[in-house]
This record gives C-alpha cells, structure tokens and sequence, in this order.
C-alpha cells in the first residue's frame, strides 16, 4: 500500500498513479494484445492486492462460521467479521456499528428498506418520491411495494444537462408522501446531487429518506451524521471490495423498529414453536450464513481508501473529468450526455447514431473497457431519446494517457462507422 506525503504542494509526491497501479494486479493485463485501459469502474472497481490478500488470508487461514463456534477459527473469522463492520462504521461516520447491516449490496439494501421499512406505512393514495435519473434499482422495488398498496411514485425532473429541478422536490411533496429515495451520483450522467438540501427538505416535512450512495462512495467522504438522512446504502464492489457485499446504514431507532426482512439463523435470540424472539441489531437483518470474505474484504477496501485519502483521490479524479471532456467537447460527431456543473468522473457519450455496443465493440478492440446501452437507467435514455450511451468512467488509478488512448479509439471508431 502506498504511503503519501502530507501537506505537500507537489501533486507528484502527494499522488503518484505509477505507483498506485502497481496496488491493482489485474492492471497488467493486456487485451486484443493491447494494455488494458479500465474505464468501467462505475460498473465495478478494480481490486487491490491487500483486499485480494485479504481474502485469499481469510480462506487459508480463518475460514470457518461466524457467531456459531466456540472454537480457535469460528472465533478468529467472527473478529475480522466484526473488525471490518467497526472499520466501516468509522469510514461512514456512523454513530453506533449496530447501524451498519451488511447486505449483497445496494439493491438488497433498498430492496429492504421497501419492504420492512416503508411498506407497512403505505396505503392507497400514499405517494414514493424518487428523480427521473434514479438506477433501476431505485425505481423497481417501490414500483413493487407500490403496486401492491396501491400507492403512487412522483419523479422529481431533470433539465437537459442532467441536473435535478431540485426546486421541483417541494410542489411533489404533499401530505400522502411516505418517503423519498434518491441517488447521490447518477451513474449514467455522473451528476452530482445536492442531496443534502433535500434530506432537509424530507425532514422539514417529518418524510424520513434514503440516499443511494452506489457511485458516491467511490468519490466522496461520506458523514452519515452530517447527511442527516435516515437511510445510506452502497456496494462493496464499487470501492474495491469484493461483489456480493454491501452495507444498508440506517438510523438506529428506525431499524429497532423494523421487522427482519428474512427468517432465519443468526437473526434470532430464541425460537420456538409459538413465539420467536429477534435478535437485537444489527443481527436482526442478517439471517443465515453471511458473506464473511467479503465483509472482511470490504473493511480492509475502506482502509486503503481513507489511506489513499478522498482529497488524493478528487483531485486525480477531477483532472481525468476535465481532461476528457475538453477532448470530447472538440469531437465532431461526438454528443455528451450529461453535463451538469457538478460531476463526478464519468462521461457518458453517443456517437452520430452509432449504437453504443458497437462503439463499445470498437473500443475494446482498442483495449479499453467501457459500459455501453442504458446503464440500467432506462427513464435517462428515454429523457434524452436515445437508447443508450458508451460510459467512460474514471477512477484514481486512471491516467491522462489512458484518455489519450480512449480519444485514440473514439477517432478510430468514427472513421470506421462515418468514414
Ligand atoms: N450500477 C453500473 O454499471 P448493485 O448492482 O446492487 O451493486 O448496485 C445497483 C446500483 C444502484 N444504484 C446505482 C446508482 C448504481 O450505479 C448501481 C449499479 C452499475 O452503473 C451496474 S448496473
């Protein structure tokens, strides 16, 4: 892992990506013959070798059941389990580790919070708030819990640089609202929301909300205190942990007043025929055997992160933002999608009226990995009337010669497709 000097004014010094990379095994691949050139990060990061250790430790060394077994290895993987969950609780800024439920990720996170949170609130007429660039993830659980209680969901819009019409948040507002579920940082347009003025817009209102912090984690300090919002959920995979881990953060007298989302072990205090007592939290929602490699994995993911540091990792992210749009924005026959004023480091784009898996296609012949259709972001598309883009998402273990290489084979792929 790298160590940075603090306090010092030379970028090189305080960031060096050469240096970094070399964190990231997989960096080295080549593809088509050609180095790979990972811009698909918003999709899944890349994973470094103390987090690949880490695992890899985990099997060799300490495999067995958590809070089952009264012997050497249960109890050796029951503190690494519970070690990684006080690292996370501490990464977030929690107040309590009974706060932070592990979970498969952010989709099993508002999955729960549909069901045993806001569900039993709703009925007929009630109203979900959610914006118009939220991941389907964000819209097809209420849809559920919605249809079900014959409740409705409001959009908050969006302009046509991708920004939320936040001042549009109040007229949706209304007494049948029961909650609000909104994203941080939209994954297909990498617009940045100003979540915090509409945490205290759902609290000025006594409506309680969930932030989906998926692609905000990767880039931002997240202060769930500061936030204020009731609920924070993410992927672990998104900020070098493992896939199949994610947290839900939520208040605590809310999830104490939650029921479980799932039966089973580990979630209970006593079971008998007539009457089962829960477990207290955070266990409450964690039936059966978890995902102990990678909770492990994600607690030391958030470590090489607070090391690498958020303002190491902005900077170096913000230089590959600007650098690639200013390249994009000279492109004929090349369109942004999503150009909001604050922007997180992707950059989704079409190409004339060449399909976005066919530029992908040309892309990855080039060695560069980017995502190409609807980003699970379907009602985006539909806004911009396209139907898809190719995303580059950058992450701090990105170059500016990486980009070169991208604008490279974006001028290759028009001269293919437009002569
Ligand atoms: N977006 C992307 O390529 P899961 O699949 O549960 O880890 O995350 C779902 C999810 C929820 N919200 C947002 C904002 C997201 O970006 C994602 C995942 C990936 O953009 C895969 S579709």
């Amino acid at each position: 892992m790298h160590q940075f000097i603090q306090n010092s004014k030379s970028e090189n010094q305080i960031f060096d990506v050469k240096k970094i990379r070399q964190d990231f095994p997989i960096l080295n691949t080549k593809v088509h013959g050609k180095p790979l050139v990972y811009l698909d990060n918003a999709a899944t990061s890349q994973k470094p070798k103390v987090v690949i250790d880490a695992i890899q430790k985990y099997y060799e060394s300490q495999n067995s059941n958590v809070h089952r077994g009264v012997h050497f290895l249960s109890d050796s993987a029951t503190n690494s389990y519970e070690e990684a969950r006080d690292k996370i609780k501490n990464f977030i800024n929690a107040k309590s580790s009974k706060e932070v439920i592990y979970v498969r990720g952010t989709t099993e996170a508002i999955n729960l919070v549909a069901h045993t949170f806001v569900k039993p609130k709703l009925n007929e007429g009630d109203n979900v708030i959610v914006s118009l660039m939220e991941h389907h993830a964000n819209i097809v659980p209420w849809q559920i819990v919605c249809d079900e209680k014959k409740a409705k969901i409001k959009i908050i819009p969006i302009n046509e640089f991708g920004e939320l019409k936040v001042e549009e948040v109040n007229n949706l507002i209304d007494e049948k609202t029961k909650f609000i579920s909104l994203v941080h940082i939209s994954n297909s347009l990498g617009t940045i929301n100003p979540i915090k003025k509409v945490i205290e817009l759902a609290h000025k209102n006594n409506i309680p909300i969930l932030i989906d912090g998926a692609q905000s984690v990767c880039h931002s300090k997240i202060d769930v205190q500061d936030l204020g919002c009731d609920f924070f959920v993410f992927s672990g995979h998104k900020i070098c942990a493992p896939t199949g881990i994610g947290i839900l953060y939520g208040k605590e007298k809310l999830l104490e007043a939650m029921p479980p989302y799932q039966g089973g072990g580990d979630m209970i205090l006593q079971v008998t025929f007539e009457k089962t007592i829960y477990n207290d939290l955070p266990y409450k929602f964690e039936a059966g055997t978890p995902n102990i490699a990678g909770a492990i994995g994600l607690g030391v993911a958030v470590e090489y992160l607070q090391n690498l540091g958020y303002e190491n990792i902005n900077t170096q992210e913000s230089k590959l933002l600007n650098y690639a749009t200013e390249k994009f924005s000279k492109l004929e026959n090349v369109r942004i999608i999503g150009t909001s004023k604050n922007k997180a480091s992707i950059v989704s784009f079409v190409m004339a009226d060449i399909h976005a898996h066919d530029v992908g296609t040309i892309l990855d012949q080039e060695g560069v990995a980017v995502r190409a259709g609807h980003h699970c972001t379907q009602p985006v598309m539909d806004y911009f009337k396209i139907a898809g883009t190719a995303r580059a998402s950058f992450s701090f273990y990105n170059t500016l010669e990486e980009v070169d290489i991208l604008e490279d084979a974006v001028k290759k792929g028009i001269k293919i497709f437009l002569g």
